[in-house]
């Protein structure tokens, strides 16, 4: 018998007998499935569906072994779970909050260390990086050697969260290796866990993400989708509001302010959204979405699940509208 193959993409299994099934390829000679040659040479998208049983089985065979984890938190969507990760792993972990270069730059690393630090969750170690700008990985790499517990250093998070971006860029700056891992704007790229040895002392094991069903990439069609995902830092948009106005965002989400003081709203999206102040009583555009009514109170972000967020300045009223599987919740400001 062959001697099983899997791809070095996404780590799914290879098999050449149905096109239908994940894993396919014309020919098991081949380093890479059909889905990942296709991400990677055009760029064409395909969704794939990993349940989060899997994931959460992954996490538990991970909680068993004492190596070091590192805990990839995407900055612009940050989970709201973060906490079923680290109660789950209970190894020793470095946070790793990704995405830097979509934050504004004046927002300064400490304060968002600090919003992380007062979350009292129990990490070795946190850095702020960005896998697209190569920004601090020679600090994360420094607080891995110093902090792992021997040659094996897996990588978990949510999915999209740029889990084998980072590790390609490791494999870039610290390794010799012309290993590329499979990335996409889609949940599900990574299909199984994928050791990459970087150096003798250092070996990196990828891992499928933890799919957010809450979140707005569930439900639009590729052209938006790459909207959404701010590929440049956000230039937030200010809006002063009053009662009975409301925000259209990309005629796919409606904020109603229905009740408190003049107020400020600032929005933290992807540049590529656009966005309109309007009269909400003069204005039906979205009403027959399913409406979601939130008290945000002084110096809280009101979340869109993976559009963005609204940093609220007063304590106010807000009616959100969209999609019923859209996931909206209040926070602690994070700028
Ligand atoms: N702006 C920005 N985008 C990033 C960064 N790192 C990753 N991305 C983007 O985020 C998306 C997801 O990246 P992946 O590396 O596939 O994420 P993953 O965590 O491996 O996802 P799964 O395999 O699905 O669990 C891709 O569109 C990346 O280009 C970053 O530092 N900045
Ligand atoms: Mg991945």
């Amino acid at each position: 018998m062959k001697k099983k193959k899997y791809c070095s993409g996404c780590g799914v299994l290879l098999q050449e007998k149905n096109i239908t099934q994940e894993g396919y390829t014309s020919s098991l000679e081949n380093d890479i499935c059909q889905r990942c040659f296709r991400m990677k040479n055009y760029g064409e998208y395909q969704a794939s569906t990993k349940s989060n049983e899997e994931f959460m089985e992954i996490l538990q065979t991970i909680g068993r072994k004492k190596n070091l984890v590192l805990h990839i938190i995407d900055l612009f969507n940050i989970d709201k779970d973060l906490k079923l990760v680290r109660e789950t792993v209970k190894n020793k972990m470095i946070l790793v909050l990704n995405k830097r270069d979509v934050l504004p730059k004046s927002v300064k690393d400490e304060k968002i260390l600090a919003y992380f630090k007062d979350m009292g969750l129990n990490y070795e170690d946190m850095v702020v990086v960005s896998a697209n700008k190569n920004y601090n990985f020679d600090v994360l790499y420094r607080m891995i050697m110093k902090h792992k517990t021997s040659n094996l250093v897996y990588v978990v998070g949510h999915t999209n969260t740029g889990k084998s971006s980072i590790i390609n860029k490791m494999i870039q700056n610290y390794s010799e290796s012309e290993k590329e891992l499979t990335i996409s704007p889609l949940p599900s790229t990574t299909l199984n866990e994928i050791r990459i040895e970087l150096n003798p002392q250092l070996t990196l094991v990828d891992t499928p993400g933890l799919i957010d069903r809450g979140n707005v990439v569930n439900f639009v069609d590729t052209s938006l989708l790459k909207k959404l995902n701010p590929k440049k830092e956000m230039k937030p948009k200010t809006f002063q509001m009053k009662p009975n106005q409301c925000l259209i965002i990309q005629d796919m989400i409606r904020l109603d302010y229905v009740e408190g003081e003049k107020n400020s709203f600032t929005l933290y999206l992807s540049n590529d959204l656009k966005v309109k102040r309007m009269n909400a009583s003069k204005q039906t555009r979205l009403k027959d979405l399913c409406k979601t009514t939130h008290e945000v109170k002084y110096g809280e972000d009101l979340v869109i699940n993976g559009l963005g967020w609204v940093k609220i300045v007063e304590r106010g009223v807000v009616e959100v509208y969209g999609d019923k599987d859209i996931e909206t919740y209040t926070r602690k400001s994070i700028i």
